[in-house]
């Protein structure tokens, strides 16, 4: 593979700011999830949507037919880190509107990449099962966000995630990883927690919804034509350490994400660079 230095790329246009109103802020505080409409303009997108697509196109040429695959696997094609494969890909993920938008949303001085994750839910795609991401991150704060941008219009019959508002406050809720048993855990306790649900319904290509590692959330099945291409971006606030629990669902991303830097020490890898501030 190649790999591409994590030193900030030139200034592209991605790096121009974009306020973000305090009303959005409060919201994503209060609910831990938001949305941000117009992030990337439509012209934005339509500059970087070739390199990425072909790009998770080749990452995942080997992926099984959907019949072969689990629920997991049937939710979406996934492939990470597009940033160290191409310089484009890099220039995206790198973005300081991006990044600062999510330190704004955080109310944090400033961030760092976790990693990027494409999630291409394919026509005729299953749904994506309730989960906590934060399930999978062994990082010793609850200042983690992810933001999940499509590259294409996503309709209603698409659809775009759900999200349960507050849940992020409780944190762990019971360290199910994606698949048929958090689907059903994860029901039943939003049912006896009387956690209200919320979907930010259809986005246009470039809007964005954000959301905290421990917010509990799904995404519905694609029953059209649509390729649901989805750029995700994770950040985690500057200063961050590392955490205790690297075992279970946290094993491999403490040794992809993280260089297995150890229990304890600042999460500051050659893969994590500060995104915000410049
Ligand atoms: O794209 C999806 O279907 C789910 C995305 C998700 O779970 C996430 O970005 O954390």
């Amino acid at each position: 593979m190649t790999q591409i230095s994590s030193d900030l790329p030139p200034p592209s246009g991605l790096d121009r700011l974009h306020e973000i109103d305090a009303e959005t802020v409060a919201g994503f505080q209060a609910n831990g999830h938001a949305v941000v409409r117009g992030l990337a303009s439509a012209e934005e997108i339509a500059a970087f949507r070739p390199t990425l697509e072909t790009l998770v196109a080749h990452m995942t040429r080997r992926m099984p037919p959907m019949e072969e695959r689990d629920t997991y696997g049937k939710a979406f094609l996934q492939a990470h880190n597009l940033w160290t494969r191409e310089e484009a890909a890099k220039q995206f993920v790198f973005s300081a509107r991006f990044a600062k938008a999510a330190a704004d949303l955080m109310a944090v001085p400033g961030v760092r990449l976790y990693h990027d994750q494409a999630l291409f839910k394919e026509p005729g795609g299953g749904h994506t099962p309730w989960h906590q991401d934060q399930t999978y991150w062994p990082l010793d704060t609850s200042d983690t966000i992810t933001m999940w941008m499509p590259l294409v219009d996503v309709p209603a019959d698409v659809g775009t995630m759900t999200f349960a508002n507050g849940s992020q406050t409780h944190g762990d809720l019971g360290r199910y990883i994606i698949g048929d048993e958090s689907e059903e855990k994860f029901n039943e306790i939003v049912k006896e927690m009387g956690l209200i649900t919320q979907t930010h319904g259809a986005l246009k290509a470039g809007d964005a919804t954000f959301h905290r590692g421990w917010t509990l959330h799904r995404a519905p099945p694609n029953p059209t034509p649509l390729l649901r291409s989805v750029m995700t971006i994770i950040w985690y606030a500057d200063g961050t350490r590392v955490s205790q629990d690297v075992s279970g669902a946290r094993y491999y991303d403490h040794i992809l994400w993280l260089a297995e830097t150890p229990s304890g020490d600042r999460a500051e890898g050659p893969l994590n660079p500060l995104l915000w501030p410049r």
